[in-house]
């Protein structure tokens, strides 16, 4: 395995000290080495992957430095554009390094979401042109495939990836953890939430822990899951997947239940909900400032004012809790609201140790919810 220090002096050493990306499981030691060893000026976590790539391009503008964008193949989706537009010699050739965790590598078992896009991973890159190698976990050829690529986009003006296998780095624990005194914690406040919902509501609920723990609620409780569509990939778009069923069935209450993360991944999104101003729509956000699912890192979430941001574009009703006794009372007066509703929940980071995952496929799971939502 590679000690992330020694692979991010090997950048180092070629000028590479600029870091933008969304973090991910298998960069997780990585991402936790640089957070503790570079200022905040270069490890920017980005909104979505996207942006990555455009800061990385931003920064070559003003330096001629190649900036390296790290992610979780799920976000080669967020990116292409920008590929195509922004980086392409056929457009501005401007070099990024892409460090890319690769999830669903075929023959080794991962989760529903992760198995389209591990299998289309390498594929994708071919099809935008991207010169590639599967980063090694022996030291001696990675440092070579480092310089193997610094020499292609310094020749080329290209991006190049380096594709990361699961176990690539050696474990790293973050120094610099940044604690809030929060102390409800996101299950208890979706058990919270979930049981005040009525019969026919239904939950959107989006990708990583939200959704293994409402999953979880469920099971515990021996009830079925057809009331909720766990969104167990696309991150960001759990609101707009809410939005589509409110406004075909405005019988029904429809609850987002989203992350801060994922919220701010696609936050454009939230204008188009308020604009379209579907009255039976109940956007939660469990905010813990964090990517918890992939290992804690920071999200911008709980420096800026979420429920300001669905104010502004339009939200009627926003509120903002922090403890049990305020979310049964916001949750007793959102019923009688007409939405959309905006709630944000600040929660602890963390989560219990033994939590499963869901046992039920995600065709199983829209089948369940598709006859529920026909009754
Ligand atoms: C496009 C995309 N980028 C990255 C990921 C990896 N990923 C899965 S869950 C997650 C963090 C979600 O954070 P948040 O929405 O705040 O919820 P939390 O895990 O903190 O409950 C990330 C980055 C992904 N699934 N899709």
């Amino acid at each position: 395995m590679i000690d992330p220090k020694f692979f991010v002096d090997t950048l180092g050493s070629y000028g590479i000290d600029f870091f933008a990306g969304v973090p991910d499981s298998l960069l997780k030691n990585m991402c936790a080495y640089i957070s503790d060893n570079l200022d905040d000026r270069h490890n920017i976590i980005t909104a979505n992957e996207g942006g990555a790539i455009g800061l990385a391009a931003g920064y070559h503008l003003a330096t001629g430095k190649i900036g390296c964008v790290y992610m979780q193949n799920s976000g080669e989706g967020n990116i292409i554009n920008p590929l195509a537009s922004l980086t392409d010699k056929d457009v501005y050739g401007i070099p990024v390094l892409l460090l890319i965790g690769w999830r669903g590598r075929p023959g080794v078992h991962d989760e529903p979401q992760h198995v389209k896009q591990g299998k289309v991973t390498i594929s994708l890159l071919e099809t935008m042109g991207v010169g590639y190698s599967i980063l090694s976990k022996d030291e001696d050829i990675a440092g070579k495939q480092v310089s193997d690529a610094i020499a292609h986009m310094q020749a080329t003006h290209e991006v190049y990836a380096l594709i990361i296998e699961k176990d690539t780095f050696m474990a790293y624990t973050l120094q610099n953890v940044i604690k809030n005194e929060l102390t409800l914690s996101r299950e208890e406040a979706i058990q919270t939430v979930a049981s005040a919902l009525g019969d026919r509501d239904v939950i959107v609920s989006t990708t990583g822990m939200i959704s293994r723990e409402l999953f979880e609620y469920r099971a515990g409780k021996g009830e079925g899951h057809e009331r909720d569509f766990l969104t167990v990939g696309s991150m960001g778009h759990a609101s707009q997947i809410a939005l589509g069923i409110a406004l075909e069935k405005p019988d029904r209450r429809i609850w987002c239940f989203d992350g801060d993360g994922a919220a701010i991944m696609h936050m454009g999104s939230m204008a188009i909900v308020a604009s379209k101003a579907p009255k039976n729509y109940i956007h939660v956000v469990f905010n813990n400032g964090a990517h918890d699912s992939v290992g804690g890192q920071p999200t911008v979430g709980l420096n800026i004012d979420l429920p300001a941001v669905a104010k502004a574009v339009g939200y009627p009703n926003t509120f903002s809790v922090d403890n049990a006794a305020n979310l049964d009372a916001v949750l007793d007066k959102v019923k009688h609201l007409q939405g959309p509703t905006f709630v944000e929940v600040k929660v602890k980071k963390g989560n219990r140790k033994d939590l499963g995952r869901p046992t039920t496929t995600p065709i199983q799971n829209k089948e369940a919810l598709m006859a529920f939502l026909k009754d």
